[in-house]
């Protein structure tokens, strides 16, 4: 019997690269497209450049504007600066805070020097003492590295009246919240951290949860090999630090339009336990409008 023949087969079917420089010409006509209206519409280029200026992706901005030459927005500047806000606002995503379950261990990694272990001091804190439940909570230490590493948690327990404990001791007495301090990761380090979530998964019911501590300083390629780096372990937030070092928020912002993962604090400051606000979307909006 014969095969029956396709009715493309004689056809050149397009290969992925056909595709995708496809795609790329498609995106690249909508950008000229969008250059071309902003042209036209001098009011929304100023407010189109008054956000690049300000650091915003330009091509995302552009794309996101030129669609409103012709409406009735266009005439008015005030209303085209909130479209952007509102645009912002709706891709940031945040953490609720209220819906954190009890019997959980939360690990902050990232980059040495960011401000991990200050940042599970205020954690720590703020989970015994300021929230409306009051937790019991203990900071467990994991950088076995850093020298003073462990005198630095010493102090914050000791201050705070929090226990510290030792890896192993996790499995006698039971907390609501368990505070994982870890080394600035590299490689060999995050084989480490694996295997520690491993051990916990398997000899205890606490719930992992693992925040990525982010510098409000970093540049956006900082940012994406960061978040590459730790993406094996399952990141369910970030965390922003050093918010009060810088003034341009602008790649942390590209940065975070582009993930889903939402931020859950921001760390303002070097005060233990007080510099520390929960993650909100005023906030960080408030902080990158706010003129030099
Ligand atoms: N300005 C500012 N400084 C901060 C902030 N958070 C932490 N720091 C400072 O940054 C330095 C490092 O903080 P740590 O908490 O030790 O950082 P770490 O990530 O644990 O550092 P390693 O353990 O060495 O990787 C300290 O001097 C902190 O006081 C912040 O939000 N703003
Ligand atoms: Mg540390």
């Amino acid at each position: 019997m014969s095969k029956k023949k396709s009715p493309n087969s004689e056809e050149k079917l397009l290969t992925v690269e056909d595709v995708r420089a496809l795609r790329e010409e498609i995106a690249l006509m909508h950008g000229s497209l969008a250059k071309d209206v902003l042209e036209h519409t001098p009011l929304i280029k100023k407010v189109v450049n008054k956000f690049i200026e300000k650091g915003l992706n330009a091509s995302w901005t552009e794309k996101l504007l030129a669609p409103l030459a012709g409406s009735a927005l266009e005439d008015d500047e005030l209303i085209l600066i909130s479209y952007v806000l509102e645009e912002l606002d709706a891709l940031l995503k945040i953490e609720d805070e209220e819906k954190k379950v009890s019997k959980c261990v939360r690990i902050i990694v990232g980059s040495t020097g960011i401000g991990k272990s200050s940042l599970l001091g205020k954690l720590a804190a703020r989970y015994k003492y300021f929230l409306p439940k009051k937790h019991s909570v203990a900071l467990v230490n994991f950088d076995q590295e850093k020298v003073g590493a462990q005198e630095q948690l010493e102090n914050y327990a000791e201050a705070m009246e929090i226990p510290l404990l030792a890896i192993l001791e996790l499995l006698e007495e039971e907390y609501d919240i368990l505070f994982i301090d870890t080394a600035g990761s590299e490689g060999e380090d995050l084989e480490a951290l694996k295997e520690l979530i491993a051990f916990i998964e398997s000899y205890t019911d606490y719930k992992i949860e693992i925040s990525l501590a982010l510098s409000a300083t970093a540049k956006m390629r900082d940012l994406e090999k960061i978040h590459r780096r730790f993406s094996s372990l399952g990141i369910k937030n970030f965390i922003l630090t050093k918010l009060d070092e810088t003034t341009d928020l602008s790649d942390i912002i590209n940065f975070l339009i582009k993930e889903k993962t939402p931020i859950s604090y921001i760390s303002t400051g070097t005060n233990i336990p007080e510099d520390l606000e929960v993650a909100s979307k005023e906030y960080i909006l408030n902080q990158f409008m706010k003129e030099d």
